[in-house]
């Protein structure tokens, strides 16, 4: 029987395009004053802007999924991927995670919609069009299913300031839940002026205390508030989710977290067609107040590139691949060389159509390329552990 030699040839990508599905820098960490400031993450003793980056990078960057708060409107986080995140037409993207859910105890039995704990923070993308790896490039929003409506607010803009640490508190009386309802004095561009108040849950500061700012300004698209008290008396806050297009709005496992590149907007609101994005901006997209729930703020517990791995949801390109499969070929039929993406270090095989053994092959985490030029045209079958992938070689 002729003896067929195959060559192999493994090469571990390039470095600088990295292939992790998940985020791995955060870039910056600018939450605005919250109830979970200076705990998700926590603020110790002398830690810088820096230190709190870092913190914010440990919980969100690879799988690690701790959450980080980003407290009342504006307050945001920039986090990037080792890659380009592919804008594949009709396709959602990537996803970001965080702890929204759908309350099951609404007292209205006749909501219009979907909601529980939906705090909607407004997503930014960007792509690194200068090439130097950080996110000095123009931001594009993603244009969400509040966006261009009349109650959205555009170029809002709000101020918190530094509370006196003597400053006397003015509890509500009438209602036991909040300790100092004078608490973090905001001021906004015309649209109206408030307090953020201090509640008995969280003793802490809730101004971030790494920084030395009096004041802290942030601006951007404001959406409207999504909360209703469907108690009456102030118990029970159901915040609705906005339809798509929002962090922290819908639960991690629906699509309603998922994101298309192709929402991309400019600042006049044209689309943008982004052949993909390396970074992404979240925050906190509402100003409200929802009484012993506090303020609603937007958290990210990390995101995920939905073309890069197939256990992560989204559409998958191969109608073969199965959800919970850790191997991707990323390209199907293929021509000379397997593109194959493993999320660890596996040994896998690849077999004929009849079952007979053509190649023993070791997988590496991350992009692995294995030359075919040896094989004749024809469906193969790549196997591994319990995962059988067909491929057609031309
Ligand atoms: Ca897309
Ligand atoms: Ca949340
Ligand atoms: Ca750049
Ligand atoms: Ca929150």
């Amino acid at each position: 029987m002729k003896q067929i030699i195959f060559i192999l040839l493994i090469v571990v990508a390039n470095n600088l395009y990295g292939v992790s599905p998940y985020i791995s820098k955060v870039y910056e960490y600018s939450p605005a004053p919250g109830q979970f400031i200076n705990e998700l993450p926590e603020y110790e003793t002398d830690d810088t802007g820096n230190d709190m980056r870092l913190k914010a990078e440990e919980c969100i960057a690879e799988d690690e999924r701790i959450l980080i708060s980003l407290g009342g409107y504006g307050g945001y986080v920039i986090f990037g991927f080792d890659h380009l995140v592919e804008n594949i037409a009709g396709e959602y993207d990537f996803k970001i995670l965080a702890n929204a859910f759908y309350a099951n105890a609404n007292p209205n039995p006749y909501a219009p919609k979907k909601g529980g704990s939906c705090e909607p923070g407004i997503v930014m993308v960007s792509y690194d069009a200068n090439g130097n790896y950080k996110p000095d490039d123009e931001w594009y929003e993603l244009a969400g299913s509040e966006y261009g409506k009349p109650e959205t607010i555009k170029d809002y803009q709000i101020t918190y300031y530094r509370p006196d640490p003597n400053k006397i508190p003015t509890p509500d009386n009438n209602y036991p839940y909040l300790n100092d309802t004078t608490y973090i004095k905001w001021t906004t561009n015309g649209h109206g002026d408030g307090y953020l108040s201090r509640n008995v849950y969280h003793l802490q500061s809730y101004f971030p205390l790494w920084t030395d700012e009096d004041h802290l300004t942030f601006e951007g698209d404001k959406l409207n508030d999504n909360y209703v008290d469907e108690s009456g008396n102030g118990t029970y806050y159901v915040q609705y989710a906005y339809e798509y297009g929002y962090v922290d709005n819908h639960p991690n496992n629906d699509t309603g977290s998922n994101f298309d590149i192709s929402w991309a907007v400019d600042k006049s609101g044209g689309v943008v067609n982004l052949p993909g994005i390396h970074f992404v901006k979240v925050m906190t997209g509402v100003n409200q107040y929802c009484g012993w729930l506090g303020e609603t703020s937007t958290e990210v517990m990390g995101a995920q590139d939905l073309h890069l791995l197939p256990w992560v949801g989204g559409t998958e390109k191969i109608s073969d691949v199965k959800r919970n499969q850790f191997v991707k070929i990323m390209e199907n039929p293929v021509k000379d060389m397997l593109t194959i993406v493993s999320n660890k270090n596996i040994d896998a095989e690849i077999y004929s159509i009849h079952g007979k053994l053509l190649l023993n092959i070791k997988l590496y985490q991350g992009m692995n390329k294995v030359y075919l030029n040896n094989i004749d045209a024809g469906i193969y079958i790549l196997k591994c552990d319990t995962n059988n992938i067909k491929f057609i070689k031309k």
